[in-house]
């Protein structure tokens, strides 16, 4: 039996690029198939044993214990939907504009990661087409909030050295509204990769869903990236409304006050420390809508999955 990483999926059909090297296109076998729902699915990034035939026919026998799971809430808030098994880092891939983020877009895919136990980093692109003051402005308070930073133009060239340390260990997969550039900043950063990437539409300065299928890619630098389709639609699965406070890292300080401790909601309890940082504006308001609206959200997305 042979080891190896899945590297992309579609049609029922599985790459996988074997740890002795070769990349092999292999099926399920029968018993992977059945039930299990979406943890059971054969996900990018599994680690698989592989079993080959002789015919030239390959078959996956069965999926090694995973080290980590990137699970979201589906389109439509249908969910849960796995991203991909055993990544080390999550990289929120954002325009400045062209497109425009979604309000609490980035709020959003910054949760996806901190629920999922998960280091998050933020990449603000297309910086060639704002100005740097108010790029610092607006992404700037992420910084002080603890994530690390990253801006960059595929235009330019700027950050992209940065990208590229960034990513030269463990296995990254870039996630984001579709058109921000995440194909673009992967070709950039890495020679004769030739990943499709698609213009916006013109009326509506929206991406086009040009990258279909995610592939996990191995990159010179040391690292293995997954560049995943671009989605508008994102939110948080399987998170408590008692856990969700503490994937807001500045919240967790303020929390400290609040009168029903780690019970509280943030919500319409009375003492709520929470609350009042966002009163004294030590916590933006914009974090605390975004995350009442997970909040929200998180009543249906709550169970184990
Ligand atoms: N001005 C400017 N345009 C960029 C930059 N990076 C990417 N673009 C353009 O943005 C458009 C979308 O880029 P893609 O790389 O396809 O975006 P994506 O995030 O991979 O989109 P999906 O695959 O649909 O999720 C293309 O027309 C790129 O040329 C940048 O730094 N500056
Ligand atoms: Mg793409
Ligand atoms: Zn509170």
């Amino acid at each position: 039996m042979l080891t190896g990483t899945v590297r992309r999926t579609g049609g029922g059909l599985y790459q996988v690029a074997l740890d002795e090297g070769r990349v092999v296109t292999a099926s399920l076998r029968g018993r992977l198939k059945r039930g299990g729902g979406e943890r059971a699915r054969v996900v990018i990034g599994d680690r698989v044993q592989v079993k080959e035939h002789g015919n030239g026919t390959a078959t996956l026998e069965g999926v090694l214990p995973r080290l980590s799971e990137v699970v979201r809430r589906g389109p439509g808030g249908r969910g849960p939907k796995l991203i991909a098994a055993n990544l080390d880092r999550l990289v929120v891939v954002v325009a400045v504009r062209a497109p425009e983020p979604p309000s609490g877009m980035v709020d959003r895919l910054l949760a996806v990661g901190a629920v999922n136990r998960i280091e998050s980093v933020l990449v603000v692109n297309k910086a060639d087409l704002a100005d740097p003051a108010a790029v610092e402005e607006r992404f700037g308070p992420y910084r002080r909030i603890g994530y690390s930073l990253v801006v960059t133009s595929v235009v330019s060239g700027e950050g992209l050295d940065a990208l590229r340390a960034l990513l030269s260990s463990g296995t990254s997969a870039l996630i984001g509204p579709s058109g921000a550039g995440k194909s673009s900043l992967l070709n950039a950063i890495e020679p004769g990769l030739r990943l499709r990437t698609g213009e916006l539409s013109r009326k509506r300065l929206t991406g086009r869903q040009t990258t279909v299928n995610a592939v996990l890619l191995p990159l010179s630098c040391g690292g293995f990236v997954v560049d995943t389709p671009g989605f508008n639609d994102v939110g948080v699965w399987g998170v408590s409304r008692e856990d969700l406070g503490r994937c807001f890292p500045e919240f967790e300080r303020h929390g400290e006050a609040c009168r029903f401790g780690r019970s509280c909601v943030h919500l319409h309890e009375p003492e709520c420390g929470v609350k009042q940082a966002v009163a004294a504006e030590a916590i933006a308001r914009s974090r605390y809508e975004s995350y009442c609206r997970l909040l929200e959200e998180a009543r249906g997305a709550d169970r184990a999955w």
